[in-house]
């Protein structure tokens, strides 16, 4: 389906998250319209609502007061149980980082990915998003819809076509189509302030946007104007960012067959920390604690760890600390069959200044 070169990115949103999670805690407010956010006084607003409470017109943002009105049968959640939430888009997470490394959460509930290679070797990117939601739903009892592009836009508009418990794949043949029906509205980074000004200026699907000159968007929208008009033409370069901060950084060699010689001990441990070296100078990184771990041919396990007071990326400091790591065991005398040195306490590079809020775009 895609030719080569072209990325394969997923975007995968939980439905109605909040209140989906409270119907599955709470066996009894499954089926109705649930809403979730502001306080019993009516005050504040509407976090988000079953499907069931949006046929009412009810929706996230609103007023509670204005919700209790369109619908006052339905069930008021006003606490949010955040750790609830919280353990759910962590268990999300972990299905995600099963297939990439390059995963992009922009909220507790979604997230990109990109698996243009991935660690399934899956060639059909349509096929691990399946394979995800099921997995979430499995998991959680929740259900997520995603979207399957070739760019983030893309795949993020698509995730919304087909909610709840919906996949919508748009390859790039079809991207012109899809994106010259939406409204202007739909567009990631469209909010209430943007679309009153594009339909006064008579903008109100993508293709009327795409009439019109990168210079007049620039003019309109200033340096929202290049993603406007690429946005238009089904173009969007921006990767999928992965924000995971990296606790360690380390290499295991399960062996081939069963070895007890020191001097073979040592070869491997030189080579594993070869390695890690070419990854920590990739990551510019320096750490500050050094594990080694041994598997013996019985499956025992066993971890030894020494932490420093200079922190250190080189192969041959690794060796020497794993080298004294190595005497406090039984390497040598029980035969092994893995051998692995892990670094932690891990500084430099992007590892101390890690910023977790995703940068969201223009005004929505
Ligand atoms: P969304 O993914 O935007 O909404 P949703 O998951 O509730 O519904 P769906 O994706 O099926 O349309 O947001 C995820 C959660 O973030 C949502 O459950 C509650 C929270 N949230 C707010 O607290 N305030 C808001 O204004 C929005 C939009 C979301
Ligand atoms: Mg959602």
């Amino acid at each position: 389906m895609y030719s080569i070169g072209v990325r394969k990115i997923i975007h995968v949103d939980m439905d109605a998250f909040f209140a989906a999670v409270e119907q599955r805690n709470h066996p009894e407010y499954r089926g109705k319209p649930v809403v979730v956010g502001g306080s019993p006084d009516s005050r504040g607003v509407v976090s988000t609502c079953s499907y069931e409470a949006r046929k009412f017109g009810i929706h996230s943002a609103m007023p509670t007061k204005q919700a209790y009105k369109l619908c006052p049968q339905a069930i008021f959640v006003h606490d949010h149980h955040f750790s609830d939430y919280k353990e759910v888009s962590e268990q999300i997470r972990e299905i995600f980082y099963d297939y990439t490394d390059l995963v992009e959460p922009l909220s507790l509930d979604e997230a990109f990915l990109d698996v243009t290679v991935n660690r399934k070797n899956n060639p059909s990117a349509t096929r691990i998003a399946e394979e995800i939601r099921a997995r979430i739903k499995e998991k959680t009892q929740l259900t997520a819809s995603a979207g399957v592009s070739y760019n983030k836009f893309i795949a993020k508009i698509a995730s919304d076509v087909h909610k709840p418990d919906g996949i919508t794949v748009v390859p790039p043949a079809e991207a012109a189509d899809f994106v010259a029906q939406l409204p202007i509205r739909k567009f990631w980074g469209v909010g209430e302030v943007t679309e009153k000004k594009m339909r006064s200026l008579g903008i109100h699907t993508g293709a009327d946007l795409r009439k019109f000159e990168l210079y007049q968007l620039i003019e309109w929208f200033g340096k929202s104007g290049p993603y406007f008009y690429n946005a238009a033409r089904g173009i969007d370069d921006r990767p999928v960012e992965n924000s995971r901060v990296r606790k360690s950084i380390g290499r295991e060699i399960t062996l081939a067959r069963d070895i007890v010689d020191r001097i073979e001990v040592e070869r491997i441990l030189r080579e594993i920390a070869g390695d890690i070296e070419k990854t920590m100078a990739r990551y510019q990184a320096l750490a500050s604690t050094v594990t080694l771990k041994v598997k013996f041919h019985d499956f025992q396990c066993v971890t030894r760890s020494i932490s420093l007071d200079h922190p250190i990326h080189r192969a041959t400091d690794m060796v020497s600390f794993v080298d004294g790591l190595v005497t406090k065991t039984e390497v040598g005398k029980k035969p092994l069959r893995l051998l692995g040195i892990s670094l932690s306490g891990l500084s430099g590079g992007g590892f101390d200044e890690y910023d977790p809020q995703p940068e969201l775009p223009f005004d929505s």
